[in-house]
């Protein structure tokens, strides 16, 4: 397989609204970032995902755009991010930005024209429908992601447009040429400015035939990437990652394999939607399944061949990591460095989203007031409108709820947690008193340094980026055990999942390179609660 720079680098997803506020309104901004560049520098990342901070009415915290080329105020400037991009590139590490490409903000130019009359060039930019003899929308006519109908009536017309988000995310035609070429153009401006690539929003929607009633993974797909390849990202390096949560092992290698020119690796989701009820989704989430998780890693990291995937446990749609995949209580510490070994020794670019670095954890708002989240506020007044109980509702909301991963960052004792002078525009977690990064900055045997170990560690040992993976003991229900082989050189990985002492026996011997319960001498014997070891089988 051929090599490539980001496979054994890491990347650090920051959401800016809660990253680091510098002007003191409570908001996470651009200088903010550039004032934390040292401590990423230090953490050794290459690569920053950036959320979006483009020019928005903020209706779904920025993923609905109003102008790709221009910065939310609330943001900073374009000065800001120019300067963000040049003092990024002084410590080695390159930006990626977050592009929505399915859908805009409705106070987007192009979606202004498009509902102003029939007869406007832009009306075809965007998706519309005439109602039907009772001024119905069409026949398919799904629930959208953030609830009630995909379709919405506009007086202007009298017809319907389509959004598969909020109203105020009309979804783009990308059927039509001229919305092709506006977002290559885009694109290439971006590209031009001197970021490194993009994360790809929800792509697997965009080449959708509403018509035959497909939407994700659509007919269109994987001709609109390739295009896209050879108009932008090709020509000029770009790295991509696409949000594909419809992904199986079968379709990430028509979208990643370097032959088939379209994205360099997405994030599939399986492991999340393993958590998801089959009826209400992450409202009513199932715990988590160990035995279910090793069959999907086994399947993913043997079947991906030359393709390229992410290798992530949390982001900013999702619950905390150690909430959700570890132990929050007395085994945080143990098991969020579990989790990071683990997502470190897999086939795939690891993604650390933040706070994971210091084992954040989801956050119990005492009332839906406190909830800042168009998602989350949206499902709760349609399930109190359908009689659910309060309780029940909100017990998903803190299991699974965006807001758990929006909470602002954590970087001190201190007043608002050292992330802003003013009152933040979401809570804190409570527990910033106690889990911050001036804390494990002081403390040698940190969750930041076993982070900051990994992340040096991929840069040296091909093994664990390119070895062969085996599954061990697929059927036990605390052991996580996996071994990675690369011409003469192998690692074994064993990690108690449990908060119960596990068994294991090996035949054979191994060196500790990392571990989170001091240094093991014997690869058999008993593992503590979360214990986890990466073991060097040397030659
Ligand atoms: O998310 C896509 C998406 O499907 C998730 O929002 C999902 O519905 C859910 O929240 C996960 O449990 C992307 C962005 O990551 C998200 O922040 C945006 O809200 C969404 O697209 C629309 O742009
Ligand atoms: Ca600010």
């Amino acid at each position: 397989m051929s090599q490539q720079w980001w496979h054994s680098a890491t990347v650090y997803q920051i959401y800016p609204r809660s990253f680091q506020d510098s002007n003191g309104d409570g908001m996470g901004d651009i200088p903010g970032i550039i004032s934390r560049l040292d401590y990423l520098c230090k953490l050794g990342i290459s690569i920053i995902w950036l959320c979006p901070v483009y020019a928005s009415p903020m209706a779904d915290n920025g993923y609905d755009i109003s102008d790709y080329c221009a910065i939310a105020p609330e943001f900073g400037s374009m000065e800001d991010m120019q300067a963000l991009i040049k003092a990024a590139k002084a410590r080695g590490i390159h930006i990626i930005m977050d592009l929505v490409l399915n859908h805009t903000s409705d106070q987007h130019e192009w979606f202004q024209q498009s509902r102003s009359s029939k007869q406007n060039p832009y009306r075809d930019f965007y998706i519309w429908r005439q109602p039907d003899e009772q001024g119905q929308p069409p026949q398919f006519n799904p629930t959208s992601y953030f609830g009630g109908s995909m379709w919405t009536l506009d007086e202007q017309t009298g017809e319907y447009y389509f959004h598969q988000f909020a109203s105020a995310q009309p979804d783009l035609n990308w059927r039509h040429p001229d919305v092709q070429q506006a977002m290559h153009k885009i694109i290439n401006w971006w590209l031009q400015q001197g970021i490194a690539g993009f994360r790809l929003d929800v792509v697997d929607l965009i080449g959708k035939d509403i018509d035959a009633g497909i939407l994700a993974n659509g007919p269109h797909l994987h001709k609109l990437l390739q295009n896209m390849n050879q108009q932008c990202f090709a020509p000029q390096q770009a790295i991509t990652v696409g949000e594909v949560w419809s992904a199986t092992p079968e379709t990430a290698k028509l979208m990643t394999r370097p032959e088939r020119g379209e994205l360099s690796m997405l994030f599939q989701f399986e492991h999340i939607l393993q958590l998801h009820h089959p009826e209400h989704g992450k409202w009513r989430a199932r715990p988590f399944n160990l035995i279910a998780f090793k069959q999907q890693l086994e399947r993913w990291q043997q079947q991906i061949g030359n393709g390229w995937i992410a290798q992530f446990w949390g982001n900013h749609d999702l619950p905390r990591a150690v909430s959700t995949f570890g132990h929050e209580g007395d085994y945080r510490e143990p098991s969020a460095k579990a989790l990071a070994m683990i997502q470190f020794a897999l086939k795939g670019t690891p993604y650390i989203y933040q706070g994971e670095e210091i084992g954040m954890t989801n956050v119990q708002f005492e009332h839906i007031d406190d909830y800042r989240d168009i998602e989350t506020l949206n499902h709760y007044h349609e399930k109190r409108s359908q009689g659910w109980a309060e309780e029940d509702i909100m017990t998903g909301i803190f299991r699974h709820g965006r807001d758990n991963a929006r909470t602002p960052m954590q970087w001190s004792a201190s007043a608002h947690a050292g992330f802003s002078k003013a009152e933040p525009w979401i809570g804190l977690n409570d527990n910033f008193q106690q889990i911050n990064v001036g804390q494990a900055l002081v403390e040698p045997d940190s969750i930041l340094y076993c982070y900051q170990q990994l992340i040096a560690l991929r840069k040296t040992w091909p093994v664990l980026v390119y070895g062969e993976f085996f599954m061990l003991l697929p059927d036990d229900p605390q052991l996580l055990v996996f071994k990675r082989h690369l011409a003469e050189e192998a690692a074994l990985v064993v990690v108690n999942l449990s908060a119960e002492p596990a068994a294991f026996s090996y035949n054979g011997h191994g060196e500790q390179v990392v571990g989170n319960y001091g240094n093991r001498q014997q690869i058999s014997g008993h593992y503590q609660p979360y214990e986890a070891v990466i073991f060097d089988l040397g030659d």
